[in-house]
């Protein structure tokens, strides 16, 4: 047999000093359906996430708290291992940047760059946020009225005067446009490349990569006044995972698939990493892909405005598959989106609880009522019949075609859109009213609902995981038949087949108060 395709996918790696907020949650779930669709259809798929554990905020957060940079760092890391636990969206590896792994390795790739000639030592100064671990142009800032400087981002600014290694980024963009050009699809979406060719174009100064105002750290080789800015040993977590350069088992996953990030790190994913890749003359990833910002009610959660809701809390209240399939199918992937208690009590009772909850739970309790628990006997095959079934193979395809271009809303909404349209065959064909006059096609009816549901179900499994095993189960579906090549007619429910009594798979989301 031939080897299975690989597919391997990142999520950035969080910064391990603060809690997990409802951005990191999002991005981990639509990594993970991500992963669970390439797998279901078939790849060997690796999962990466980790954890962003160095810096001079780390060491300044720990001091504060008393306890030492590494505590906190693990203390934060089990935190996103509890996240990732709970939203259903565990990844294969995590790659933390203070494990040994990892170290050895982004020193392997400084001593490449370096004997590229691409790193020299020199000066730099500058107004620095220590916050946002950024230098500022003098342009940027804006001054308050006891003469303090301020970053765009807020935070304030000092001056900062240190050795420190360069890299020449300067000699990479022609290079990077090059690429760009040959690759339109290296980010997508396509807005984000266009703003990254914009950015390039206007010329690329090279790129202050080590410090010795802090020493939380990976020290540079052959220099230990020095550690290594962040940038240079964040991005190489996502090499890391591979063991590429000891060409361990997992090497044959260089270079990644994917790269999901936020829109706010485009520039280091699309413009640094490719860089140092190619200076160190690695595979170059070959897709960032980029997500939105998400925004309680318009308003970008803080701590002043009092709108943090951790994802844990999100998903005791509404359920995990619901938070899962609201994230996904609210939110145009790339854009920006809102996410409001009563969006997602909507999302929740219309989509979930009514369209396809009721339509499983009708159609099954009447072929468990009716059809003796068995998968009823398709009879003889009428147009609506034909249509319903070939519309919902046919969205195997759309979903598949959606999911390739990292567009996850499309692929639900083609989805429901097939769940529509079951529930209006149903209604329609009133299969209820048929038990006298004509039990047959009674019986054909429910067998054609049930198939497509099967299809649904098999189609659902990466975004709500739990309800569409629930569901495949009530359908009799054995779990070695739950890959998308089995969403086809020959592998359609054999009528005979015993099926489970059936149970609801999601129940309406009522406001606490009304359920007293
Ligand atoms: O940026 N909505 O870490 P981070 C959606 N350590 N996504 C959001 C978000 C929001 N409100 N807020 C943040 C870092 N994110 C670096 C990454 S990768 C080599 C190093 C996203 O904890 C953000 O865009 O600030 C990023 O992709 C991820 O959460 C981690 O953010």
């Amino acid at each position: 047999m031939a080897d299975k395709q690989t597919y391997y996918i990142t999520t950035a790696i969080p910064y391990a000093n603060g809690a997990p907020h409802i951005g990191h949650a999002y991005e981990r779930i639509a990594t993970d359906v991500f992963a669970r669709f390439q797998r279901l259809d078939g790849k060997d798929v690796l999962f990466v996430t980790g954890m962003d554990e160095h810096g001079l905020k780390m060491q300044q957060t720990a001091a504060r708290e008393g306890i030492s940079a590494q505590q906190l760092a693990d203390r934060t890391a089990a935190q996103f291992e509890a996240m990732g636990a709970k939203l259903n969206a565990r990844a294969d590896d995590i790659v933390r940047t203070t494990q040994a792994r990892h170290k050895t390795t982004v020193q392997e790739v400084w001593r490449r760059m370096a004997a590229k000639g691409d790193i020299y030592l020199s000066k730099y100064s500058g107004w620095y946020s220590v916050r946002d671990e950024a230098y500022y142009d003098e342009g940027e800032l804006t001054e308050n009225a006891d003469g303090k400087k301020f970053a765009p981002t807020g935070t304030p600014v000092e001056w900062v005067e240190e050795e420190s290694y360069f890299f020449k980024l300067s000699a990479y963009a022609e290079k990077l446009l090059a690429y760009y050009e040959a690759h339109p699809d290296f980010v997508t979406p396509e807005k984000y490349l266009n703003e990254i060719v914009a950015f390039v174009k206007r010329g690329l100064n090279d790129l202050s990569i080590s410090r010795t105002t802090f020493d939380w750290g990976i020290k540079v080789p052959g220099d230990d006044k020095h550690v290594m800015y962040v940038w240079v040993d964040a991005l190489t977590n996502y090499f890391t995972a591979t063991g590429y350069l000891e060409g361990g088992p997992r090497a044959k996953f260089w270079p990644a698939d994917a790269h999901v990030i936020g829109k706010d790190i485009t520039r280091f994913h699309a413009i640094f990493w490719p860089a140092f890749l190619m200076s160190a003359e690695l595979p170059l990833p070959k897709q960032i892909v980029v997500h939105g910002f998400l925004f309680n009610r318009g308003e970008k959660m803080s701590k002043s405005v009092g709108n943090v809701i951790s994802p844990d809390t999100l998903a005791d209240h509404y359920g995990v598959d619901a938070l899962r399939y609201f994230f996904l199918r609210e939110v145009p992937f790339g854009q920006d989106g809102n996410y409001s208690h009563e969006a997602i009590v909507q999302r929740i009772n219309a989509d979930l609880a009514n369209d396809l909850g009721n339509l499983a739970q009708r159609s099954l309790s009447m072929i468990g009522k009716n059809c003796g628990g068995k998968v009823p006997t398709p009879g003889a095959r009428e147009e609506a019949d034909a249509e319903i079934l070939a519309r919902a193979y046919g969205a195997v395809t759309i979903a598949r075609d959606a999911m390739r271009q990292y567009l996850p809303h499309q692929a639900l909404a083609e989805i429901w859109g097939v769940v529509g349209d079951a529930n209006r065959y149903f209604a329609g064909q009133e299969p209820w009213k048929l038990g006298k006059t004509d039990p047959a096609r009674r019986d054909a009816v429910l067998y054609v609902t049930a198939e497509t549901l099967r299809v649904v179900a098999l189609l659902c499994q990466p975004f709500i995981p739990e309800a569409a095993e629930k569901l495949l189960g009530l359908l009799g579906v054995p779990a070695d038949k739950r890959l998308l090549a089995f969403a086809t007619p020959d592998h359609a429910l054999a009528a005979g087949e015993n099926l489970p009594a059936p149970a609801p798979i999601f129940p309406r989301y009522v406001e606490p108060e009304e359920a007293k």
